[in-house]
């Protein structure tokens, strides 16, 4: 008994030995927040996270509660304990807080997060920012579960977005990749404050969504994948969750169709769609701008009008995306004539729209986004003609482009981007003519021909992806490689703790 309780005595005198030698971090101002705040300034203190037992949403915001849900979840997997989470209509003195700013010179998507010595409060102009806000607090959290009391630096960050649209994009076409996959990919996005999710739901390769009305377009042209995979598809049900899952991390998911080329799972699986009227031969290869839908058959604007309209109607977000791309084997007038009938349709089924930039060769109606991938002229005649500019330049912003020629995945037509070649470069002045005022935001594509699964996926977004976060929310004049590449150094670690298989790219300082 007596030698037991001696034993204790001496393991409490050691720990609290170590917990006074550990090193308190004070200085806010030394996080490595990705993507960069707009102002970080220290107060000098430290808060314990020991106080966070309890989450506070300001009563009447309950649309704040999914933050304050994913907050408290990842607190309960830090520290091991329950985290409550409670509304209120008075600011508390202890805990976390989440509400809605008054403060009227936040810009749209801005926070500001305040950690004192007994609470951590975010106030956001809006549910985005307080999401944001929310992403913020949790990168100075430690990466992992830790015994040791959690000590957060004191200080305020105040931070608002330099673009409103901060995209990635998902082919799920080429390769299919499944409900809980791609909420992976959907994690991946909201941990950088990234908003919006492209998903490339069609290809020659697969037709990846449910359509009541057409249902063969699943039973069939969702059947295979490069390569001679299975493939799959979502049922609607399955979509809605997926739009569900990411409106909770303030991420706006945008369904593209692409067509008339990209359209041979369509093809195959309607043999009136074609016009010869015969069904094409399921697709599993990677070759591209052969297939297009039959431009002057009455029943392809019948088809395209189901389609839009059943995923309008699960799709709350403003956009739908219609491809437009390669299509090598449309004349250039019956391209131009579909284009502008696809446009009425998505209009009338209330959805604006966005095209890769050949579109702009076709009539624009207002409130059309031309996405820059490739080509200049047909980007510069998109502003010409009034469209809004979604930059994605494929030889800076592809997460499919291998990073080097040892790169084991990916492609290379568009070159290779290194980290610092995806990081360098500013949306506003990379091409001549566009500027900031004409662009919406900027957006990374992952295009799935070399990759099969998660694991895949990782390799090639990271540490990619954290970059282009940077440069959709950073101030161009607040932004180095070189400062930049120590706070990524940092992240690898967070990276490893989540299981991330990424590139640890030499140019990297990653730290061990
Ligand atoms: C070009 S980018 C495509 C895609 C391919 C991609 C591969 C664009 C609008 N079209 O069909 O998957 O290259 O990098």
């Amino acid at each position: 008994m007596r030698k037991i309780s001696l034993l204790s005595i001496l393991v409490i005198l050691v720990s609290m030995f170590q917990s006074c030698t550990e090193k308190v971090e004070t200085d806010l101002t030394k996080t490595a927040f990705i993507p960069k705040p707009t102002s970080v300034t220290a107060s000098g203190g430290a808060y314990n996270l020991a106080n966070a037992k309890l989450i506070y949403v300001q009563e009447g915001a309950e649309g704040l509660l999914p933050t304050a849900e994913i907050v408290a979840e990842k607190i309960t997997q830090l520290t091991g304990t329950e985290v409550e989470i409670k509304t209120t209509n008075s600011t508390p003195s202890k805990g976390i807080y989440i509400a809605i700013s008054d403060n009227d010179q936040l810009n749209s998507q801005g926070y500001e997060l305040k950690i004192k010595k007994y609470i951590a409060s975010i106030t956001g102009a809006d549910a985005a920012g307080c999401f944001f806000g929310a992403q913020t607090f949790l990168q100075t959290l430690p990466v992992k579960k830790a015994e040791s009391p959690i000590y957060v630096p004191t200080g305020v960050v105040t931070d608002s977005p330099e673009y409103a649209y901060r995209g990635a994009m998902l082919d799920v076409s080429r390769h299919f990749f499944n409900v809980e996959e791609v909420k992976q990919y959907i994690d991946f996005l909201a941990m950088y404050k990234m908003n919006v999710l492209h998903l490339h739901i069609s290809d020659d390769q697969g037709w990846r969504i449910e359509i009541k009305s057409w249902p063969k377009l699943t039973e069939i042209g969702g059947q295979t994948e490069v390569g001679g995979g299975e493939g799959g598809f979502y049922t609607q049900e399955q979509y809605k969750e997926l739009v569900q899952y990411a409106a909770d991390r303030q991420i706006m998911i945008i369904p593209e169709i692409d067509m008339p080329g990209h359209t041979n799972a369509a093809l195959a699986s309607y043999a009136e769609l074609n016009c010869d009227g015969k069904a094409r031969e399921l697709y599993t290869g990677t070759n591209v701008g052969f297939s297009t839908l039959c431009t002057d058959k009455e029943i392809t604007y019948q088809f395209i009008d189901d389609v839009i309209r059943e995923l309008a109607a699960i799709t709350p977000g403003p956009y739908i995306h219609i491809g437009g791309d390669e299509s090598h084997v449309t004349a250039h007038d019956d391209y131009v004539y579909f284009v502008n009938k696809v446009q009425d349709i998505v209009k009338k089924h209330g959805k604006k729209i966005i095209g890769w930039d050949e579109i702009a060769n076709a009539k624009l109606i207002d409130d059309v986004t031309v996405q820059f991938w490739a080509d200049v002229e047909n980007t510069t005649l998109g502003v010409e003609k009034g469209a809004q500019v979604l930059m994605s330049p494929a030889a800076r912003a592809y997460l499919d482009m291998q990073y080097d020629s040892t790169s084991h995945l990916g492609l290379h037509w568009a070159g290779y981007i290194e980290v610092d070649h995806g990081y360098n470069w500013d949306p506003a002045t990379l091409v001549e003519g566009i500027t900031k005022e004409n662009i919406l935001g900027i957006e990374a594509p992952l295009w799935s021909e070399t990759v099969t699964n998660i694991d895949e996926v990782e390799y090639l977004v990271f540490p990619r992806l954290p970059g282009y976060a940077e440069i959709g929310w950073t101030a161009p004049s607040e932004r180095s490689w070189d400062e930049y590449k120590t706070r990524l150094a940092k992240h690898g670690k967070r990276f490893e703790a989540l299981g991330i298989d990424y590139y640890k790219s030499a140019l990297v300082p990653w730290e061990e």
